[in-house]
């Protein structure tokens, strides 16, 4: 496999490869490097983009002059590595003052302080060039039903993403705020659980046209959903704009493995998706943000490991592109995309003009229509797909 190269678009969170190992049951198994020797060797390895929350880069409470220090630092180290910060996003989870939630925790004090860690950090956003704000709300739901007004909760939610929306409309910046949907862990249950919850969320906003998603193939899984259609839909709705690409097995805990190292077939479709749109669809209905990764090394892994891993997840990727674009282009897949009605979707049910009422008088369409002798047709699904895991695995 080729190495990547910028054009590839690559881009990985810093908290990503800057993972200690330190878990639930267990301390660090790895030291902490600097944000910008990670940013340098990620470029190496030839990664495109950083994102990052606010404390990955300047920690919770550092001051104003130091902070101003450790961000010309950090930046410095980009542009020197040639390296696009593509996406900014705010811790609201880590210290123990969010342990209720942010934007939605029960006390107004706090509620009030996240916002302005948000705000303070659209602008650091924007500084850096940006162009997408991601909101994870890591801590926003609730262990206990009784604990929670989720009612109130959600209206809250959306005066928090509202005034950040109307904030980045103020300054004219050149952002837009994705939506991080997860269906727990660390809380019992976090609001806008999966990519479906967030979209109806996003429909009742003031400023929902620059809000969109994030949607991380772990977080629809952990869900017991699918990834690929959680994308399509986000996709259909025109609110993908950016993801977050890791490998989980199964409903459990989050696993975020190494992309491809899940569910490697749902992976082949993702990317499948991610690079040749819709089989009806393919120029119109495009993702076309960056291949971004969030996943971590094990906690087996030294710093061999941990750049290993940050390279593994570009060459699956990789790997998967080059199949999924010779699927695509192989006759007999569109031999079977043919037979199993994959185009015939794609044409609209009425006839072009047709009202209900022509539908209603069309005997064909049902008072003659033979239901029976429809039944009998073959779709084909499992050779087409048969046709995929030959190229997948061939
Ligand atoms: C947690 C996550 C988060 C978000 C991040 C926003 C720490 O499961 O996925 O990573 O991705 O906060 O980008
Ligand atoms: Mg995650
Ligand atoms: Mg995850
Ligand atoms: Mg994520």
């Amino acid at each position: 496999v080729r190495t990547p190269t910028p054009e590839d678009r690559f881009s990985f969170g810093l908290w990503t490869v800057g993972w200690t190992g330190r878990d639930q049951f267990g301390d660090a198994s790895r030291p902490a490097l600097d944000p910008w020797e990670y940013a340098t060797k990620l470029a190496e390895l030839g990664a495109w983009g950083v994102t990052f929350h606010d404390d990955d880069v300047v920690p919770f409470g550092t001051p104003d002059e130091e902070r101003e220090a450790i961000l010309r630092r950090f930046r410095q180290a980009t542009d020197d590595a040639g390296l696009v910060i593509e996406m900014v996003t705010t811790n609201t989870f880590g210290h123990p003052v969010f342990k209720d939630g942010a934007l939605t925790s029960n006390d107004r004090s706090v509620r009030r302080f996240a916002l302005r860690k948000a705000l303070r950090n659209v602008d650091l956003a924007a500084e850096v060039g940006a162009n997408t704000f991601v909101m994870w709300g890591g801590r926003e739901g609730s262990e206990y039903d009784g604990a929670k007004d989720v009612g109130s909760a959600l209206d809250r939610y959306r005066e928090g993403v509202d005034t950040v929306a109307a904030y980045i409309k103020d300054r004219g910046y050149d952002l837009r705020i994705a939506l991080e949907p997860k269906p727990n862990e660390p809380r019992g249950d976090i609001f806008l659980p999966t990519v479906g919850h967030a979209l109806g969320f996003i429909a009742q906003l003031e400023h929902g046209d620059i809000v969109g998603l994030n949607p991380e193939t772990g977080h629809e899984q952990m869900a017991g959903l699918n990834y690929t259609h959680a994308l399509a839909q986000a996709l259909w709705s025109d609110k993908l704009f950016h993801i977050d690409l890791n490998g989980q097995r199964s409903i459990k805990f989050d696993q975020d493995l190494v992309f491809g190292h899940g569910d490697l077939l749902s992976a082949f479709f993702t990317v499948d998706l991610v690079e040749n749109g819709f089989p009806n669809s393919p120029e119109t209905r495009r993702y076309t943000g960056p291949r971004h990764f969030d996943y971590k090394p094990s906690r087996t892994e030294g710093f061999d490991g941990v750049w290993e891993s940050a390279r593994a997840n570009m060459e699956t990727y990789l790997m998967l592109a080059e199949k999924a674009r010779a699927y695509r282009a192989d006759p007999e897949v569109q031999a079977a995309f043919e037979q199993s009605g994959v185009f015939e979707l794609g044409r609209p049910t009425l006839n072009e003009g047709e009202s209900v009422a022509d539908l209603l008088a069309d005997r064909s369409a049902f008072e003659d229509f033979d239901a029976d002798a429809a039944a009998e047709r073959e779709f084909g699904f499992v050779r087409l797909n048969q046709l995929a895991l030959a190229h997948l695995i061939g």
